[in-house]
C-alpha cells in the first residue's frame, strides 16, 4: 500500500514530471537547443532547480534528492558545483548546470526554482538574471532569509513578468535543511498547489507525518513568520542563558552541574531543541585544554539582523515586544567587552548572595524561565496579529504554531499548547488570556518575582526575565501612569488627552498654565 508521503511525491511527479519528453517541434524554445543538439534519449528533466550551493542550499539539495526528486543545480562560482557532485552529491539523482540558461533548460515546467544564496542584493541580480530564461507561469522560490518588504516587492515585481513568486522561511539550519527544516511560505498563492508536494515532503514532520510546512499567506507572510521566529529565539535564547547566569555565578554551579539541571529540564515543560542543545554544550570538554568548552568562549554575542528586523517593526506597528528588543540590546551590551571590563574595574554593584541555596531556587528558577518564556511568545504573537492587519494577511496562528513545532530552531513542546490555544479561540488577543496559559502564568508569577528579587538584590543581571515580569504586570493592569504621561504631553506640547468621563476619541486640552492658550496641537499617533 502507497503511504501518504510516496503518494505525496507520486502526485508531484505526476505534476512535474508529466511533462512530455524533451521537445522535437521547431516552435520549441531556444533553451532546449542544446538538448536537442546532445539528442540524449536517457535525458531526464530535474523537477526543481537550486541556486546557492553554500550551507543551507546544499543540504536542502541533499534533503529534496533523497525526497525522490531530481534536483538540477547550479552556483555562481560553478566549481562549487562540480565539488558537490563529485562528493556528497556523487551518485544521486543530480544534474550540474553551469549556466542560467542551462538551468533553465533542463528544468520540467511549470520550472521550480529554489534560490538559496545570501539575503539582499543577490537575490534581486539574480531574479534579474534568471527572469528572461523563464516561462509564464513558472515559479521563484527565495529560501534565504530575506526581509519580509523585499519579498513584498518581489513578489509584486516577479508577478508583472507573469512568474510565480514564492518567499518561505526555512528554519533549523544546516541540519534542518538536510533532515527535515520548518518551512514557512508565502507569497503568490497560486504556486502553493504546485509546490506543496516538494516543500511538505521536505520539512520536518510532528506526530507521525503532519509536516511543518503550511501556506502562511500572501506576499512577504512567509517571510515576516520567520523573522518573528528569529525575533523570538533571541529571546529564547537570552531567557535561557540569565538562567545559566544565576546558577554560575549566582549558585556557584559547575558547567557539569549546570548540565544536569538543563538536562532534567529538557524532559518537562522547557522541552525544547534550544534547552537540549545548551545541555550539550554545558557538557563540552575542550580537548586541548580539558576544561569545560563554554569556559573557554568569549563572552561577546554576535547577530545577523532578523531580531533587530522584529524590533524593529514592533516600534513601527506600535506593538509591546519588549523582550525581543531587550535580547538584541542585551547582545549589544555584550559586544561593548573592553568598556564593561573596565567599568568591572570602577562601578560598584551589591555584596549579597543568592540567600536560596537549595533545590527550591532552581525550581522556582525553572518556573520564572517558564513564565518569561511564556510572555515572549505572547509578543511574538500579538506582533503577528498587528502585522496580519497591517498588511492585509490572513494568518492561521495554530498553523504558526504548528510549523514552529519541529525542525525549527524555536521547537518546543509547549507549542503544541499554543497550537490548541489560538485553534479553540481563533481570534485570541494575547496568549496570556488563554486559560491554560493564564492559570501556568497565576502559577508561576510568585516564582518569577522571587527570581526577581535574588537576582536584583545580588547585582546578577536578568533583563529578560524582568521585562517579561514588567510586561506581564503592565499587560494586566488596569489603570497605568498613561494619564500623567499624556497631562504632560498636554502640559509642554499641547498634545490633548481623552478622559475618563467621556467618550473615546474625544480630545481636551487644559490650559496647564493659565498663560498658554486654548490651542491644541494637531493629533497624531506613531
Ligand atoms: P550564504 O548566505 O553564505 O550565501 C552564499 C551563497 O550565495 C553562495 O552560493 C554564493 O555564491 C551565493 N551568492 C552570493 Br554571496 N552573491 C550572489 C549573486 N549575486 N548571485 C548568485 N549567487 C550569489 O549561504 P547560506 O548560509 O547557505 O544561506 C543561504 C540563505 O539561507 C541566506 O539567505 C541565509 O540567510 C539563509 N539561511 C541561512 C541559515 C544558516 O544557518 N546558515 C539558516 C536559515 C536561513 P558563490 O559561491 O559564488 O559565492
Amino acid at each position: 500500500m502507497i503511504n501518504r508521503k510516496e503518494k505525496e511525491v507520486q502526485t508531484v511527479l505526476e505534476v512535474v514530471i508529466a511533462e512530455p519528453d524533451p521537445p522535437e517541434e521547431a516552435d520549441e524554445e531556444d533553451n532546449y537547443k542544446e538538448y536537442k543538439m546532445g539528442e540524449d534519449k536517457n535525458f531526464q528533466r530535474a523537477d526543481i532547480g537550486l541556486i546557492g550551493l553554500a550551507v543551507m542550499g546544499e543540504n536542502l539539495a541533499l534533503n529534496i534528492e533523497k525526497n525522490g526528486f531530481c534536483v538540477a543545480v547550479y552556483n555562481r562560482t560553478t566549481q562549487k558545483v562540480d565539488n558537490f557532485l563529485q562528493s556528497r552529491g556523487i551518485n544521486k539523482n543530480f544534474i550540474g548546470t553551469k549556466t542560467v540558461e542551462e538551468l533553465c533548460s533542463v528544468l520540467a515546467k511549470p520550472r521550480k526554482l529554489i534560490i538559496m544564496v545570501k539575503a539582499g542584493n543577490p537575490i534581486d541580480q539574480f531574479i534579474d538574471q534568471v527572469l528572461p530564461c523563464l516561462d509564464e507561469g513558472d515559479i521563484l522560490i527565495d529560501g534565504g532569509n530575506s526581509h519580509y518588504l523585499d519579498t513584498i516587492r518581489r513578489t509584486k515585481y516577479v508577478n508583472e513578468k507573469g512568474i510565480l513568486f514564492v518567499g518561505t522561511g526555512i528554519s533549523g539550519g544546516e541540519e534542518g535543511a538536510l533532515n527535515g527544516p520548518s518551512i514557512m511560505p508565502g507569497g503568490n498563492e497560486d504556486a502553493w498547489s504546485v509546490v506543496k508536494p516538494v516543500l511538505q515532503s521536505i520539512a520536518a514532520k510532528v506526530d507521525g507525518d503532519v509536516p511543518c510546512c503550511e501556506w502562511v499567506g500572501n506576499d512577504g507572510a512567509g517571510h515576516y513568520v520567520k523573522m518573528v521566529h528569529n525575533g523570538i529565539e533571541y529571546s529564547d535564547m537570552q531567557l535561557i542563558c540569565e538562567a545559566y547566569q544565576l546558577l554560575k555565578s549566582g549558585l556557584n554551579l559547575s558547567p557539569g552541574e549546570i548540565h544536569e539541571i538543563f538536562k532534567s529540564w529538557n524532559s518537562g515543560p522547557l522541552n525544547s531543541y534550544l534547552i537540549e542543545i545548551t545541555s550539550e554544550i554545558l557538557d563540552h570538554t575542550d580537548e586541548k585544554t580539558g576544561e569545560a568548552t563554554i569556559d573557554l568562549i568569549l563572552d561577546v554575542a554576535g547577530q545577523k539582523g532578523t531580531g533587530k528586523w522584529t524590533g524593529i517593526s514592533g516600534l513601527e506597528l506600535g506593538v509591546p515586544i519588549p523582550q525581543i528588543v531587550q535580547a538584541v540590546f542585551t547582545r549589544c551590551l555584550s559586544a561593548l567587552k573592553s568598556e564593561r571590563v573596565y567599568a568591572s574595574a570602577v562601578l560598584s554593584g551589591s555584596n549579597q548572595k543568592i540567600s536560596d541555596q537549595s533545590d527550591k531556587f532552581i525550581n522556582k528558577l525553572h518556573n520564572a524561565l517558564y513564565a518569561s518564556k511564556i510572555c515572549s511568545y505572547a509578543q511574538g504573537f500579538q506582533l503577528l496579529k498587528f502585522a496580519a492587519e497591517e498588511f492585509d494577511w490572513d494568518l492561521n496562528y495554530g498553523d504558526i504554531a504548528l510549523l514552529w513545532r519541529g525542525g525549527c530552531i524555536i521547537r518546543a513542546g509547549f507549542l503544541k499548547n499554543i497550537k490548541e490555544a489560538f485553534d479553540s479561540k481563533s481570534d485570541l488577543t494575547n496568549l496570556l488570556l488563554d486559560p491554560y496559559f493564564a492559570k501556568i502564568m497565576i502559577d508561576t508569577q510568585d516564582d518569577l518575582r522571587y527570581i526577581a528579587k535574588q537576582a536584583i538584590d545580588c547585582g546578577i543581571p536578568l533583563p529578560s526575565m524582568t521585562s517579561a515580569l514588567n510586561y506581564y504586570d503592565a499587560y494586566r493592569c488596569a489603570r497605568l501612569p498613561a494619564n500623567l504621561l499624556q497631562a504632560q504631553r498636554d502640559y509642554f506640547g499641547a498634545h490633548t488627552y481623552e478622559r475618563i468621563d467621556k467618550e473615546r476619541g474625544e480630545f481636551f486640552h487644559t490650559n496647564w498654565t493659565g498663560q498658554g492658550g486654548e490651542t491644541a496641537s494637531s493629533s497624531y499617533n506613531v
